[in-house]
């Protein structure tokens, strides 16, 4: 395995104009054949042609008809060179694959007997030899040829030129893309599925054709992702002014794939995770999902396949962008203040409970990476999550209407081309006069920055001084980091809990941008009138640990009476977090337990407030996850803060038994199932009161939960019931679970569900685990399947993972190397559960590191695992 690095960065030494691409499918002897058209790259100094090659079989090899032999091409490794090529080159190849053993899911492969292409990063190679890298685009024509019984639907990339019968039971069809596009971009489906279609009007006034195709047995569940799209096309032409371009835009679900989903133009091929729902079968927050993910892959029509990324180091530049879109369009469905607020504050919560982790361990790297081993590792949290931040911020520092008019330079400049994250900051900073130099080190310094603030008032000047300080830890390859270019907003409240009116030249209003720039500045504010409670980085304005020493008193004011809705919630996560974390430090010393009124009193005024949104009163008083607590300890004791975590629930419970009782009555949502955000607020907040009064040592809570779990009549309320029975151990939890997969055992998704809500359970050690994998259901190559179980486990059952007797740990590397076997991307995942072995208590890192040794010693891993277990234990 070999390190590639960001500064080798050369152009390709050909350029490919068009390719033809012919399949004679079967699922163990596929035959390719791929005709193209090459010209020699006019900024590149190599010669020769260097095609990517990987687990195929080399038949024939033509240049411009001449048929080449063993001596006109050499074949190392994986790269296939032609030395000595004139200008204008026509390649004609024909390669063999068996799909029906490809278990990687990568290239061409077969799931439930249909075929599937998943081809980013680096999947084309195994379909055929190819300059496989983004910035080579070229034309697709693609003639697919197969068994008109078992495949009757064919279906790529663009629109669809011919179709017809070959005899022998075989048919065909042609598809046309009409737009260039890099190979990771081109995708297949052959198989036996049906569709819901409709015809859609769009801004132009043309119709386009769009599809979502299903197995038959699913049509009754393809209307959101259907919604989802229409909205999604409306959106991007109401927000950025941006068109569908094609007369036909197709999903296709799979029921094996490595991800959510993937947008090869004009077919997008997708987890049936995020396309299939019905109210029976499919939960609030899958609906989200579904809304979400449909409206990522067709952004990415323009944010990643219209302009592309030059280098697989720029993933960002696609993907931090299009995830901000997705983030934006799923807060404009809602449309509220408030709602907009709490998909804000989902997304603090994935920022924290996985890319600060991920930006303080072992796997730490900058939004755009200088070197990597497998690319497919560098699919992140911080290249997605962290990557939307970014450009949030930028969007923040240029206002709304500035962006805008960055995306609008961007567009008209880089159309059609392969591009670098320097290119979308050179837009965004040319098109508002902005100088946006600084703000690149984002792009390159890897670590979540720490802001440090200091208030003082002066009472006689009437003056509110901030001083600002930052600081970024060290993270591998990087020690010292220079200054960020911050976006922190700020607001004062008065002791009213009023805002007050910042007077300050650029400090207007309630909220005034202040940008840090240098390691400490001091920011003052005229004409304060009394001792504010300042509200910093509002609207989460930085991906940030901001330090603050905020009195339970001031953030008691906060929690109470802050104008901005993440920084309210934000209030109550401290108040929580301290004391979640001192009873942690205390059950780890075997020191005694108790909580104080303040906090109790503070939850019950946030739970009964009925002008706030139910979907807020939800955020605010869900506690801060285990995985977040473990963040903010020294040592971290997984069984204690699991035990701290518990006792707080259960105090939550009992003492607001009558509030939550009261609350899990008013916000019960009688009459059809709709997944709208005001529903889904009320059933979250209603069902996170049940969770808490099942946690409570009385049985009404259980008893609530079984007339819940009995009664319900669609999946969020029946999961939440479930749930809460398993966590309370309730005696009924067992028939339950009976009873739930009976229901569903013909939902592959829902038994999903049913796999990690045992996964997670507080009982479910090792040995549990491994009785679930014996279960029928059980399929370790299914990834959705592997990650309902091996994953919710090793991920999602902290205490449980950490046993002391290392058998979590144990149980982990075999199932690294079991799925290392079959699919080294799932694998690899895995092994990411270990990163942050370092911080945990002496006697567990022993024996973290015996189980990543183990790994690591293996002779035979893929450079996916390879990379993250070496990476670990460096
Ligand atoms: N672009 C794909 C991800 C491909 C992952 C390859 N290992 C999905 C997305 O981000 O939309
Ligand atoms: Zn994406």
């Amino acid at each position: 395995s070999q390190t590639i690095y960001r500064n080798d960065y050369t152009p390709p030494s050909y350029l490919v104009e068009t390719v033809e691409l012919g399949f004679d499918l079967d699922p163990a002897r596929t035959i390719v054949a791929n005709r193209m058209t090459m010209r020699r790259n006019p900024g590149s100094k190599r010669a020769g042609i260097e095609l990517h090659g990987e687990n195929i079989e080399l038949v024939a090899l033509r240049m411009n008809g001449k048929l080449l032999g063993k001596r006109d091409y050499r074949i190392d490794g994986r790269l296939l060179r032609i030395p000595n090529t004139p200008d204008d080159v026509t390649l004609e190849i024909e390669t063999l694959t068996a799909p029906e053993k490809n278990t990687t899911l990568s290239g061409l492969y077969v799931s439930n007997g249909n075929f599937f292409t998943q081809c980013e990063a680096e999947g084309f190679r195994s379909i055929t030899f190819f300059p496989d890298r983004p910035d080579v685009m070229a034309k697709f024509t693609v003639m697919l040829r197969a068994d008109k019984e078992k495949y009757p639907v064919l279906l790529s990339n663009g629109n669809l030129v011919e179709e017809g019968e070959l005899g022998d039971g075989r048919h065909f069809a042609l598809w046309e893309d009409p737009f260039k596009k890099p190979s990771y971009l081109f995708a297949l489906v052959a198989a036996r599925l049906v569709c819901q279609e409709e015809r859609f009007r769009l801004k132009d006034g043309r119709d386009a054709l769009l599809q979502v195709w299903v197995e038959e047995g699913n049509l009754d569940k393809t209307d959101y992702a259907m919604q989802s799209l229409k909205n999604s096309i409306r959106w991007d032409e109401e927000r950025f002014g941006l068109e569908l371009d094609l007369d036909r835009f197709m999903i296709v679900a799979v029921g094996d794939f490595n991800m959510g989903a993937m947008e090869n133009k004009g077919l997008n091929i997708f987890n049936t995770k995020f396309v299939l729902a019905n109210p029976r079968v499919a939960t609030d927050v899958d609906y989200a999902g579904i809304e979400a993910v449909v409206g990522h892959e067709y952004f990415h029509n323009w944010t990643g396949n219209r302009v592309t990324c030059r280098d697989w180091f720029q993933l960002s530049l696609k993907e931090g962008l299009t995830v901000f879109r997705d983030q934006e369009f799923s807060a404009d469905m809602i449309g509220t203040d408030s709602g907009r607020a709490v998909t804000r504050i989902d997304q603090v919560r994935t920022l924290r409970q996985a890319q600060f982790p991920e930006d303080a361990g072992p796997m730490a790297h900058p939004v755009r990476p200088d070197s990597f081993v497998e690319i497919n590792n560098f699919y992140t949290v911080t290249v997605y999550e962290k990557g939307a931040e970014v450009v949030r911020m930028i969007q923040t520092l240029v206002g709304r209407e500035g962006f805008r008019k960055g995306m609008d330079l961007y567009f008209e400049r880089h159309d059609g081309q392969a591009v670098t994250c320097d290119d979308f900051r050179a837009a965004m900073a040319d098109a508002n006069g902005r100088d946006l130099n600084q703000f690149e080190r984002w792009y390159s310094q890897a670590g979540t920055p720490v802001v440090g603030a200091v208030g003082r008032y002066d009472a006689e000047a009437k003056t509110f001084d901030l001083t600002l300080s930052q600081s970024c830890p060290p993270t591998p390859g990087q020690t010292d980091k220079l200054p960020f270019h911050i976006p922190v907003a700020v607001g004062l409240l008065g002791a009213d809990g009023n805002d007050m009116q910042l007077g300050q030249g650029g400090l207007k209003g309630a909220t005034a941008v202040l940008e840090l720039t240098e390691q400490s500045q001091t920011f003052s504010f005229t004409g304060v009138l009394e001792a504010p409670t300042p509200s910093m980085l509002r609207d989460f304005s930085a991906p940030v640990v901001l330090e603050y020493a905020y009195t339970d008193d001031e953030l008691l004011h906060l929690f109470s009476h802050d104008s901005d809705p993440v920084n309210r919630w934000e209030a109550g996560q401290r108040l929580a977090m301290a004391r979640l974390s001192r009873l942690a430090g205390a059950l780890a010393n075997g020191g005694k337990l108790d909580l104080d009124d303040t906090f109790i009193d503070a939850m019950r005024k946030i739970l009964v407030d009925a002008t706030l949104d139910p979907a807020f009163r939800e955020q605010a008083l869900l506690l801060p996850s285990e995985t977040m607590i473990a963040e903010k300890m020294g040592v971290v004791n997984p069984q204690a803060i699991h035990a701290a975590r518990q006792f707080v629930r259960a105090c939550i419970g009992a003492c607001l038994r009558a509030e939550l009782t009261s609350q899990y009555h008013a916000n019960l949502t009688p009459g059809q199932y709709s997944p709208d955000a005001l529903s889904a607020g009320r059933r979250g907040l209603k069902n996170l009161a049940l969770s808490y009064l099942a946690a409570a040592p009385d049985a009404d809570g259980v008893n609530l939960a079984q007339a819940q779990f009995d009664g319900a009549d669609n999946m969020t309320d029946r999961v939440a019931a479930l749930v809460a029975l398993i966590q309370a151990r309730a005696d009924a939890a067992p028939a339950a679970l009976h009873d739930f997969y009976q229901d569903f055992k013909n939902e592959a998704l829902v038994i999903d569900k049913w796999f990690s809500m045992q996964a997670a359970a507080p009982d479910t050690d090792v040995k549990a685990v491994r009785a679930l994998m014996q279960h029928s259901a059980f399929n370790l190559k299914n990834p959705n399947r592997a990650r309902s179980l091996v994953f919710s486990f090793c991920g999602g059952n902290p205490a449980q993972f950490h046993a002391i007797d290392g058998s979590g740990y144990a149980f982990w590397a075999e199932q690294v190397i079991a799925l290392d076997a079959i699919n080294p991307q799932v694998a690899s995942r895995l092994a990411r559960s270990m990163d942050r072995w370092r911080r945990y208590a002496p006697a567990l890192q022993l024996n973290m590191k015996k189980a990543l040794q183990q790994v690591a010693s293996l002779k035979k891993l893929s450079n996916d695992v390879r990379e993250v277990v070496s990476k670990a234990l460096a």
